[in-house]
């Protein structure tokens, strides 16, 4: 049995940080001491592992000293703060923020596409994007066979992305709705009840938004392919859990939809749902709560020679954030990447 490590999540009281506290717990990883870590709103509050209730305590660039791992998701702001003082420390970061993935020296990695990147880390992790991961999840086993020359996304991404308040304002808007009652908009520009907006993170020079050029960035960081072309529309849904994405690949040399569909059913972390005859596609309703990336509506570009188009599912604070974490972490324990602690 490996040793047992001394863990904190940083931003535990959130969406993403309750759902690293029940990943940890769910598949069994080596605890020893949980600490759970927040903002001083977060004070008096606690937070329940393997049938215990555990105080938050306030995240400082004290709060790492003896552990050996920090899995956070606190935002970029408080990520940039503590995650080098947690580094030197000798607890290792796995950072679910903006702050560090694009920093050459950082590995960004989604563990069924590029684990070897994990190999001689400084001390700093950086887990990609939701809807970056499950996008390159399906489309790696396509890379690795025929290569990829550019990719046209346009994602429909669940509410719960924007955090536990944005949870709460979907279901608030869609009460008021349906009492004629007129929804406030507070954590959206617009109503999020009903509607969609093209519109994630804020907008940048280019007519892209930060959520579209994260797409763009770390996939080509993640794939080792500066080369490939992508551009991407992000869109917010009225969908509590599970980002869904359309996604056009150009592939180097051909590859028909079955060969797709043989490459897809065997590669790791995907659930091939793609019988349109029994009207069997991934669905954000089937994706929530599962660890697969769900892919699906496989078929040729009737536009394009070499032309490729797929749907693709996941949960998006599972695979898309807590579930990528801790499968890195699992792998910096199995192969004992994880330094000594200190303090
Ligand atoms: P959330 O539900 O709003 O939760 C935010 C968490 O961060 C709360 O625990 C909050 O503590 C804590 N926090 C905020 N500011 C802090 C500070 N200055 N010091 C200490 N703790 C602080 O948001 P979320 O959806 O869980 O997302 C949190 C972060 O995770 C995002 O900002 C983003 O960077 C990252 N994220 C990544 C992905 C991804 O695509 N991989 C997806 C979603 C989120 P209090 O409760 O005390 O305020
Ligand atoms: O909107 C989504 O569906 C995913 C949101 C991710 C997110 C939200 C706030 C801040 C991020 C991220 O992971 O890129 C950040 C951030 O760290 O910049």
């Amino acid at each position: 049995m490996s040793k047992k490590l001394k863990v904190a999540v940083a931003g535990a009281t959130g969406a993403v940080g309750r759902e690293m506290v029940k990943t940890l717990e769910g598949r069994d990883f080596p605890v020893e001491t949980l600490v759970p870590l927040a903002s001083e709103r977060s004070i008096g509050k606690s937070v329940e592992f393997r049938g215990k209730t555990i105080p938050v305590q306030v995240l400082s660039e004290n709060s790492f000293n003896g552990l050996d791992l920090a899995l956070f998701s606190a935002g970029a702001g408080p990520s940039r703060q503590f995650a080098p003082a947690a580094a030197k420390a000798g607890c290792t970061v796995v950072d679910n923020s903006s702050a560090w993935r694009m920093e050459p020296d950082i590995p960004l990695v989604v563990p069924e596409v590029n684990p070897h990147a994990l190999r001689g880390h400084t001390g700093i992790i950086a887990n990609p994007n939701c809807s970056t991961i499950q996008m390159v999840v399906a489309l790696k086993p396509i890379y690795d066979a025929v290569g990829i020359r550019r990719i046209v996304v346009s994602t429909y991404q669940a509410v719960s992305g924007t955090g536990q308040k944005a949870i709460e304002e979907l279901s608030r808007q869609v009460q008021d709705l349906l009492s004629m009652k007129d929804p406030e908009a507070k954590v959206y520009p617009h109503r999020i009840a009903f509607n969609c907006l093209p519109h994630i993170d804020v907008f940048q020079e280019n007519g892209y938004t930060k959520e579209e050029m994260k797409m763009v960035n770390e996939t080509r960081k993640i794939l080792e392919a500066p080369h490939i072309l992508v551009s991407a529309t992000t869109v917010r849904v009225p969908v509590f859990y599970g980002h869904s994405e359309s996604i056009w690949v150009e592939t180097e040399k051909k590859l028909t939809p079955d060969q797709a569909r043989d490459l897809l059913r065997e590669a790791p972390g995907i659930r091939l749902v793609d019988d349109v005859s029994k009207n069997q596609y991934p669905m954000a309703i089937d994706a929530a709560g599962r660890d697969e990336t769900l892919v699906g509506r496989i078929r040729e570009d009737i536009s394009c020679e070499n032309g490729l188009v797929l749907w693709v599912v996941s949960d998006n604070i599972r695979k898309g954030a807590a579930l990528n974490a801790v499968q890195i972490a699992e792998i910096l324990v199995e192969k004992g990447w994880l330094p000594p602690s200190r303090g």
